[in-house]
């Protein structure tokens, strides 16, 4: 489950300030689509699962498997993707809409990402594992690989890794990163390596997929879309060439949606981003979530040690007997020094 996230005042502030602003847009707009949803025209409570939300609709799967595109109430919070939801059908047809939606059953867990303008924003619920995609085109970037794993250990969710497009890699490139990917192996994280060109790895990355939520996120351009198509052979989710000129991903995917899989399980294939930031996190709890570091922490000679120069420092000392990997330490210092000017731009939207 996520963590209680401390807001400094100034976010509280926007928050609130953009909250107001919606709700007077919301006035004045003077909705009338709530006239349709009274009780009267409403049939009984049903139970649905959230395949995709956008704005004020979702798309959401019956219990007999039926796809509707219903209304949600605006006194529901926030609805994502692989939420359970309370429903009722309208009695009569109401344009697309077959219904609305009443309310969210609670949550086992949620992936959420801090927003700057709301907050912490929730992404998609009820996951079991988060599936990190990174790719040698547009890039390979253990730092990146790195944040995606503190969000994820921040959320007591857990990461898989994913290497995909192997196919691009030739024997010695794909031995550098080898290297680079048995240092997750050696830190107890599941990696594969995948090319959805091949088909390579799809077979063993089946049978971790068996009877869980999971969501595959990582970059744009990573090929999160075309693994969900090479894994659902029926769905043809389209994906799109990464732009010859800058070797960047396109954003093709633009909304969440959940597929079932055949062998049982769901999967969520979210739109690509960069990554996970992690401001509003403390630092000791960006420090902890490096998995191996915990072994070693509680023990520094000083209680409010850096872990940088200071004497007497057990994480310096695992790093110099080789415990930890100069990889992850340095890795974990950028991220620290990201916060500092995270914050620093969150406190001044300018700077
Ligand atoms: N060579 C190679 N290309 C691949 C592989 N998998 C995907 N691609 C290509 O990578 C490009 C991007 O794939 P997408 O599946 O759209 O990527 P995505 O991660 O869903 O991107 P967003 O939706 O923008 O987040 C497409 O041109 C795919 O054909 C692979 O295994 N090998
Ligand atoms: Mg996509
Ligand atoms: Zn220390």
């Amino acid at each position: 489950m996520t963590k209680r996230k401390k807001l400094s005042k100034g976010q509280s502030r926007r928050i609130q300030a953009n909250h107001e602003k919606r709700l007077n847009t919301a006035k004045q707009k003077a909705p009338s689509s709530d006239i349709s949803w009274q009780n009267d025209n409403l049939g009984d409570t049903e139970n649905a699962l959230v395949i995709s939300r956008f704005g004020q609709h979702a798309d959401i799967e019956t219990s007999n498997g039926d796809v509707l595109r219903c209304n949600i109430r605006r006194t529901v919070s926030n609805i994502v993707c692989g939420d359970r939801v309370v429903f009722r059908r309208a009695k009569v047809s109401t344009g697309d809409l077959a219904g609305v939606i009443e309310a969210v059953e609670d949550r086992a867990s949620q992936l959420t990402r801090p927003d700057f303008y709301d907050g912490v924003k929730v992404v998609a619920a009820n996951i079991d594992q988060i599936l990190m995609v990174s790719a040698v085109l547009p890039e390979f970037t253990p730092n990146i690989i790195d944040r995606y794993l503190v969000a994820c250990e921040d959320m007591g969710i857990e990461p898989i890794l994913i290497l995909n497009k192997t196919d691009l890699l030739d024997d010695e490139s794909l031995a550098y990163i080898n290297s680079i990917l048995d240092i997750y192996r050696d830190i107890g994280y599941q990696v594969f390596l995948i090319s959805t060109k091949t088909g390579q790895g799809i077979d063993e990355l089946k049978k971790v997929l068996v009877d869980k939520n999971s969501i595959f996120v990582g970059q744009s351009g990573v090929g999160k879309s075309t693994l969900v198509n090479s894994l659902l052979p029926d769905s043809q989710i389209l994906t799109q060439d990464v732009s010859q000129n800058s070797g960047l991903g396109q954003h093709t995917t633009t909304v969440s949606r959940l597929h079932h899989l055949p062998s049982g399980g769901n999967l969520i294939d979210s739109p690509g981003i960069r990554e996970f930031g992690l401001w509003h996190l403390e630092p000791d709890r960006v420090t902890w979530c490096f998995k191996e570091f915990r072994a070693f922490l509680g023990g520094c000679k000083f209680r409010d040690c850096k872990h940088l120069n200071d004497p007497g420092c057990l994480l310096i000392e695992a790093l110099e007997s080789e415990k930890i990997t100069e990889l992850r330490f340095d890795s974990y210092h950028r991220i620290l020094l990201s916060m500092e000017d995270g914050r620093a731009g969150a406190r001044n939207p300018r700077v």
